[in-house]
């Protein structure tokens, strides 16, 4: 057999609700979500692959309109009369029990596998000529509750044809933002031993890759729907080749992504035209990925933290309603929302100059820092080896920016339990010594 290329895709959730509390909003994401589909089939076709894989939740089995069925099935058409398969599992929001919503749909008649469930099934992948590329296993959900392991009882495979596994399940211990539902759980180990080279799984919204011994990956969702799905979603190109050789592409194809971002520097923000500045620098370095589209469009939630000297502005919903405006603005975002996940005021350093407790101490080493020119060298030294600032100045001098935030971070840090436990027994010596001792190691 020569390569078998096909694209991996999982948790489409047609018509699951997006959750926004705006109206006009989730209109668009309904919509955007239906590009995402189309441009999943355009993606198959430009591609020329020979399959379409669909590791589970295509639809939210209670929800799924008649007129999104017949969009569906509409755009698998596009691929089954260019000759491509689809090859679909049942997952525990679409499950494939008798007479359940999964297996009413009409899907094409030639070219379209569903596997169902409860048995593991084999699909012979062929190509435009006739002749078998690849061999898929599947097995689906029959519940909306599957509770064993489906993987384990995956039959082993011989030879070295291309063999892909398709599967909904939730792996132990993989990396996911939000609590999924224990459905289907199996281990790693569980993938190898199968003779299979490559597992397409579902179910975990976040895209990673599980296993690379055989590969296996969880593409993510098409397209997030809230803001515990944030980053580029789409599918994975996959090519597999006789004997196993695996290539994984991610290609984004959902137009809406939530984003959030967190800005840094608060305590130098004045005003609301610093703060988005603030917003603007720490979104720049997510416009520019490689992963985003020309035609991205940003629902951003922007959390505040931390010291501010407009802490107490900001806690009006109404200003920062302004903020969010302002910011829609300035990122060209289709949303904003601004939280307040924590400001505080910005602490009055000075009171705490000249205090017995861990505070005042650090406050003191600070300071003594900035006077310290010997010592400001050093740092300038360590710090700035990759710079290419020579001038001794200007090298003191950078330090000694740094060095003069550290007073706020280190009130900000210390303050809760400096104010109300003195440390007696520490001296500024003993603060000190952290300095000595790299000193004598350098
Ligand atoms: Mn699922």
């Amino acid at each position: 057999m020569a390569t078998f290329q096909f694209v991996h895709c999982a948790d489409l959730h047609l018509d699951s609700p997006f959750h926004s509390s705006v109206g006009r909003l989730r209109r668009h994401l309904d919509d955007a979500r239906r590009t995402a589909v189309v441009r999943l089939v355009d993606l198959c076709l430009a591609e020329r692959v020979h399959a379409l894989l669909i590791a589970g939740d295509m639809f939210d089995e209670a929800r799924l309109t008649l007129e999104t069925e017949a969009f569906l099935v509409e755009q698998f058409r596009r691929l089954t009369d260019q000759g491509i398969t689809v090859v679909a599992v049942a997952g525990n929001h679409d499950p494939g029990r008798d007479n359940g919503r999964l297996s009413r749909v009409p899907w094409p008649k030639e070219r379209f596998h569903l596997l169902r469930g409860p048995e593991p099934q084999e699909v012979i992948v062929r190509d435009d000529g006739g002749s078998p590329v690849g061999r898929v296993y599947g097995v689906g959900h029959m519940t909306a509750t599957e509770g064993g392991n489906l993987v384990a009882a995956f039959p082993s495979v011989e030879g070295n044809d291309p063999a892909v596994g398709i599967v909904h399940c939730l792996v132990d211990g993989v990396d996911y933002a939000w609590r999924h539902p224990h459905r289907a759980p199996c281990s790693i180990d569980d993938f190898t031993d199968h003779g299979i080279h490559y597992w397409a799984l579902g179910h975990v919204h976040t895209r990673q890759e599980v296993l690379d011994q055989p590969v296996a990956h969880y593409p993510g969702n098409l397209i997030g729907r809230h803001f515990a799905e944030p980053g580029a979603k789409g599918a994975l190109v996959v090519s597999v080749k006789s004997g196993g050789e695996t290539n994984v592409t991610f290609r984004p194809l959902a137009r809406t992504r939530f984003e959030r971002v967190e800005p840094v520097g608060l305590t130098m923000v004045q005003d609301l035209a610093q703060l988005t500045a603030a917003v603007e620098l720490a979104f720049e370095g997510i416009a520019t990925s490689p992963e985003v589209l020309d035609d991205q469009e940003w629902l951003v939630r922007v959390e505040l933290k931390g010291a501010c000297p407009i802490a107490e502005q900001l806690g009006r919903e109404q200003v920062r309603g302004e903020l969010a405006d302002r910011l829609q603005d300035a990122l060209g975002a289709l949303d904003v929302e601004v939280l307040d996940t924590g400001l505080t005021q910005v602490r009055d350093v000075a009171e705490h100059r000249g205090q017995a407790d861990l505070l005042g101490l650090s406050l003191e080493v600070i300071d003594d820092a900035l006077e310290d020119s010997n010592l400001l060298d050093q740092l300038a030294h360590g710090l700035l080896t990759v710079s290419e600032m020579t001038d001794v100045g200007a090298k003191r001098r950078a330090v000694r920016e740094l060095l003069s935030d550290l007073d706020l971070l280190a009130a900000e840090t210390l303050i809760a339990e400096a104010s109300h436990t003195p440390h007696d027994n520490l001296t500024s010596a003993d603060v000190l010594d952290v300095h000595n001792n790299s000193e004598t190691t350098r």
